[in-house]
């Protein structure tokens, strides 16, 4: 394989080390809570942003080179594939997952991308069967292109919505051919600016028929994995449909889609509805909806998806406790939807970042188990709730007590203040200080 960077494969070489190419705590093949720690943890390349992001923001153009050498589109399309197994290879990641129009631009008809995307998936598969590296998920970029502007599977035109549902169509025969176990929804467009134009409840009835016409499709062809809607509250437009987990449960209850979509959580898009990550991931967990993960972390100061490359350590040992509460992935993953700053143009950045937020989730995942393991915090829980075992509480629970046994109760009883307890709150922050930090 040709070398596109002139960088050592990453080795494990402990917290001790001050080598910045190396990792401190992703020890790929040390076992972590039952199983090793590339499998726990299950980290993802996000092409857009490794392979095609050059750091273009609304004030200036790219800073980083991402033609990878080449010079014509499907030329740069390949090279972007080659560099991007030696990423993976090097950084000893395993999966990766693409937008249709990551791998390929745009041509001037359906046609010729499709063909496009046939010739480029041939040069990914090939990459895949000699490394050993799988796809994740994929997924269709309709978001990009003006003729999305007023939404895909939500436009007022119906026109728009069948380019779209032919789009996805494609991009989901990738992904069976590529062998992913997961489809991904992000509704880029699928929102509104204003209600003054807008058809609300037509536009999600044809969101869920979308999503019903995808699944029956890619059942037919062979695929077995989970389908993903990722919520986001907003950007690019100001109300998406996707608002957060709640939200999309809700959509998913009302069409009847519970039994083939699960969520994919991303950091940065729970703080931009106002939830903490591990709120999104919890809420996920105890409906059922658990999924897959797009791993990055936003600037509490910026009112946007900065995508940034995960360093927070509390955010990640949250985030671990409940991958490992929810009994690991099945076809999920940590997919680092991430971007290294515009300032970060180099390709050793490329590395510099990856390291950064794969050693933050490995030391998560540490700090998850030991957590788990020291078994305070989920005593202190259990307890919280123990009146629900016994009595009145498991009566309640049962169905025996109604309104009047429950009056009857109180009745007898009078105040009930004796029987509250403090919350603790401040108690637990430090333990949990303790067990992260007591080695
Ligand atoms: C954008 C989203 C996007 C999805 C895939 O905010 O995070 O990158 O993950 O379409
Ligand atoms: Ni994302
Ligand atoms: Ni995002």
């Amino acid at each position: 394989m040709s070398e596109f960077f002139n960088i050592p494969k990453i080795q494990y070489e402990g917290k001790a080390s001050t080598n910045p190419l190396a990792f401190k705590y992703y020890n790929p093949d040390e076992v972590i809570g039952g199983k090793p720690m590339r499998e726990q943890l299950k980290f993802a390349l996000s092409w857009w942003h490794t392979m095609c992001g050059d750091g273009t923001d609304m004030f200036g153009v790219g800073t980083a080179d991402k033609k990878w050498g080449g010079s014509d589109p499907m030329e740069i399309a390949k090279n972007k594939a080659y560099a991007a197994f030696e990423i993976m290879d090097k950084l000893s990641v395993d999966y990766y997952c693409f937008h249709d129009r990551d791998i390929a631009p745009e041509a001037g008809s359906l046609k010729e991308t499709n063909a496009r995307l046939d010739e480029i998936s041939d040069v990914l598969k090939d990459l895949m069967d000699k490394s050993g590296k799988k796809l994740l998920w994929g997924t269709a970029n309709c978001f990009n292109n003006p003729r999305y502007m007023h939404g895909a599977g939500t436009a007022p035109n119906a026109d728009v919505f069948a380019f779209a549902a032919a789009q996805i169509k494609k991009a989901i025969e990738l992904t069976v051919k590529l062998g992913g176990n997961g489809y991904v929804f992000w509704g880029g467009r699928e929102g509104y600016e204003t209600l003054l134009n807008t058809n609300l409840g037509l536009e999600q009835d044809n969101m869920a028929r979308l999503m019903k016409m995808a699944v029956e499709y890619a059942r037919s062809i062979g695929f077995k994995g989970d389908f993903y809607i990722e919520p986001k509250p907003k950007e690019p437009t100001k109300h998406q449909y996707d608002f957060d987990t709640a939200t999309v449960l809700g959509f998913l209850r009302k069409y009847d889609l519970l039994g083939d979509f699960k969520m994919n959580i991303e950091a940065n898009h729970a703080t931009l509805a106002g939830h903490t990550f591990q709120h999104e991931l919890r809420v996920a967990r105890e409906n059922g909806v658990f999924g897959s993960i797009d791993a990055n972390q936003g600037d509490m100061l910026l009112g946007w998806d900065t995508d940034q490359f995960p360093t927070n350590i509390y955010d990640a040992v949250f985030c671990m406790y409940e991958v490992l509460k929810a009994g690991g992935f099945t076809n999920g993953g940590l997919n680092f939807d991430s971007k290294a700053r515009r300032g970060s143009f180099t390709p050793e950045d490329i590395f510099y970042s990856y390291i950064a937020g794969m050693d933050t989730f490995a030391l998560g995942l540490r700090m998850a188990d030991k957590l788990i393991k020291d078994g305070r915090i989920d005593k202190f829980v259990d307890d919280r709730y123990a009146s629900w075992k016994t009595g009145i509480g498991a009566d309640v629970i049962s169905g025996k007590a109604k309104m009047a046994e429950l009056e009857a109760y109180a009745l007898e009883k009078g105040d009930v203040i004796s029987a509250v307890s403090s919350g603790r709150q401040e108690m637990l922050e430090s333990i949990l200080n303790n067990v992260l930090f007591s080695d």
